[in-house]
């Protein structure tokens, strides 16, 4: 069984859509308050010495953190959950996985604990990877397709849609500058064998969330 730490609506949320879709079982580990100092973060720092969430152990034991390498290793599983190796569709799911990881998740580090990486001028540096990861967005958008994020398939990479348009800059936003990723996160929000997952994240339709 694979065990899965994480905190209701944060990135393990991503983790958690991406396993319901492939239908693998997980067993969840709520580590709420382990970005503070506290048992919580001693446990996950032994797992994964960045102390991140998702952080994913395997049956055997093995430690997998990384949202993107939990999706490349559910695809060995469950190819259909990309598009088909050589197609264009492939490169494009390959270069967003790896474009949202690299350049969107960043800035929730930084923004998201500022005092960390500048003590001198949080609320800049808070201010300016809030404005980035706007034009981040809005350059993400021309890329998706619809009605899911490469087509008509569902892919992993909806995962990240659905979870990340009810985080900053919220789903008014995302409503008003990036239309189609709003409307790709709606309608995957509405696939059935998402809902409890989806509920449990406290994940709502752009109707609900602010
Ligand atoms: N590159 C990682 C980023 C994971 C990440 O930043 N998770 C956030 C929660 S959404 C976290 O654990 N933040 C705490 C910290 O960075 O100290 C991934 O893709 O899984």
């Amino acid at each position: 069984m694979l065990t899965l730490y994480g905190v209701p609506g944060w990135g393990s949320a991503i983790s958690e859509v991406m396993l319901t879709m492939a239908e693998m079982p997980y067993h969840f580990v709520n580590v709420e308050g382990f970005d503070e100092p506290g048992p919580q973060h001693d446990v996950l720092e032994q797992l994964s010495p960045l102390c991140q969430v998702p952080t994913l152990r395997l049956a055997d034991g093995t430690i997998m953190s990384e949202s993107a390498a939990i999706a490349l290793m559910i695809l060995d599983t469950r190819p259909d959950l990309a598009p088909p190796s050589g197609s264009p569709q492939r490169a494009l799911f390959q270069r967003l996985l790896i474009w949202i990881v690299a350049n969107v998740y960043p800035t929730f580090t930084y923004a998201d604990y500022p005092q960390r990486f500048a003590p001198d001028a949080p609320e800049q540096l808070q201010n300016s990877c809030i404005a980035f990861r706007k034009t981040l967005y809005q350059w993400l958008d021309r890329q998706l397709v619809g009605p899911y994020a490469l087509g008509d398939n569902v892919t992993l990479l909806d995962a990240y849609i659905v979870v990340m348009r009810t985080w900053g800059p919220r789903a008014a936003w995302f409503a008003e500058n990036t239309p189609r990723l709003s409307a790709i996160a709606d309608h995957i929000a509405q696939r059935e064998e998402l809902q409890a997952v989806l509920r449990n994240n406290d994940i709502l339709t752009a109707q609900n969330a602010n």
